[in-house]
């Protein structure tokens, strides 16, 4: 037993990890209440080199919002413009216009398409199988990971059909797998305080199960340093892997930290490197039915994204290249990009292996050395 794990009180924790025993709501709340973050994260990285060993996955992808217009009113949110504003902000891409930013890439190996957008109530079932398949017509050597549960649901609104039905034909239009946004924090608090007219956590779960039972997998948030409580945050990880006990379905979880500019709760602070290395090792530590933990650099930061790699994650998302959900942090712009090579060089100065992942994480390259390794 190591003496600082002993002063931090995690030895029944410790004792637990080494086990391979599931972790419970106490074994969460002291994690989030102790001090001492590198013991925290000590054995948060004993339960990644079980998971994934060194290796640390990345993608080459690159985002498209197909509309901003949406009838959310989410309170954190600085993505969104109203319906019917007439603020000229709101815009709507056609198929052909996201199929069109898709083809800017060409020559670049992406392997994933990561599409998401606002609640947008005029947009047809149609438009979103065209959607589809324009940007896969596009890029058909690329994956499709689409569709927040927010949207789904709103597709199977249009539809007027249970999504049991749509996702059939959401896959065959090139659907491969679905992002994990939209779940913010599973507390009846915050989503009336913050998100009351989207979904409730009850219709997330339900949704989660019908794109899992559909035989499309997809990831899961968690939306953190905002309003949420330390009680909030675990058992948000816990329905989670209850979730993933009952359907298998989820890739990796990814937490997300609230940027606050430019949103209703832009007297908030940013989150600090302490608590983001924090969120990411507790949430490693409590999803023991998770095989990846997501460090999403633009919000966390390139170099903060590094050390997670000690610290719970294996997975840092990829190039990106424009991320309109937030702005790059301290500026006004969406423009967010890392090269392969620079991400590759993030994860070999702390030792780790990169390899090169697509959407649903199958190995698509033979990892390269680490440097400092004979
Ligand atoms: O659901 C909105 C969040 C999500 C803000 O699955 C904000 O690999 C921070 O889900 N500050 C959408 N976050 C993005 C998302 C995502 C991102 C990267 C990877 C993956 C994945 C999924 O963004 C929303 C919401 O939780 N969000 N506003 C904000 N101001």
């Amino acid at each position: 037993m190591l003496p600082q794990l002993h002063r931090a009180g995690l030895e029944t924790i410790h004792a637990r990890v080494l086990d391979g025993r599931r972790l419970d709501f106490a074994d969460g709340m002291r994690l989030y209440r102790t001090p001492d973050l590198t013991a925290v994260g000590y054995l948060a990285n004993l339960a990644r080199e079980r998971w994934s060993g060194a290796r640390t996955y990345y993608v080459r992808n690159l985002h498209v919002n197909y509309t901003n217009i949406c009838n959310k009113f989410c309170k954190f949110c600085s993505f969104y413009a109203a319906p019917n504003s007439g603020d000229g902000k709101g815009y709507v891409l056609t198929p052909e216009q996201a199929a069109a930013r898709v083809t800017q890439y060409d020559g670049e190996p992406i392997r994933e398409i990561h599409m998401v957008a606002g609640i947008n109530p005029k947009l047809p079932y149609q438009y979103y199988l065209d959607l589809l398949r324009a940007v896969k017509a596009a890029r058909p050597d690329a994956q499709l990971k689409a569709f927040t549960m927010i949207e789904l649901a709103q597709i199977a609104r249009v539809a007027k059909r249970p999504l049991g039905e749509v996702m059939p034909e959401l896959k065959a239009a090139g659907l491969a797998a679905c992002p994990g946004g939209g779940a913010e924090v599973f507390s009846d608090r915050v989503h009336e305080e913050l998100f009351r007219a989207k979904l409730d956590n009850q219709g997330w779960f339900d949704v989660a199960r019908a794109v899992h039972a559909a035989g499309i997998r997809s990831n899961a948030t968690l939306l953190y340093g905002h309003i949420e409580t330390e009680e909030e945050k675990v058992r948000h990880l816990l329905h989670i892997r209850e979730l993933q006990d009952e359907t298998g379905g989820f890739m990796c979880f990814v937490p997300l930290a609230f940027d606050p500019s430019h949103t209703e709760l832009s007297h908030l602070p940013v989150t600090t490197g302490y608590a983001n290395l924090r969120e990411i090792a507790i949430a490693r530590l409590l999803l023991d039915n998770f095989p990846h933990v997501k460090a999403f650099w633009i919000m966390i930061t390139p170099p903060v994204a590094q050390m997670a790699l000690w610290y719970g994650a294996d997975d840092i998302d990829g190039t990106v290249s424009h991320y309109e959900i937030t702005h790059a942090l301290g500026t006004t712009s969406h423009r967010q990009v890392l090269s392969t090579e620079q991400l590759m060089e993030l994860i070999t100065e702390v030792g780790r292996e990169p390899v090169e992942r697509d959407a649903l994480y199958n190995v698509s390259e033979e990892p390269v050395g680490v440097r400092g390794e004979a």
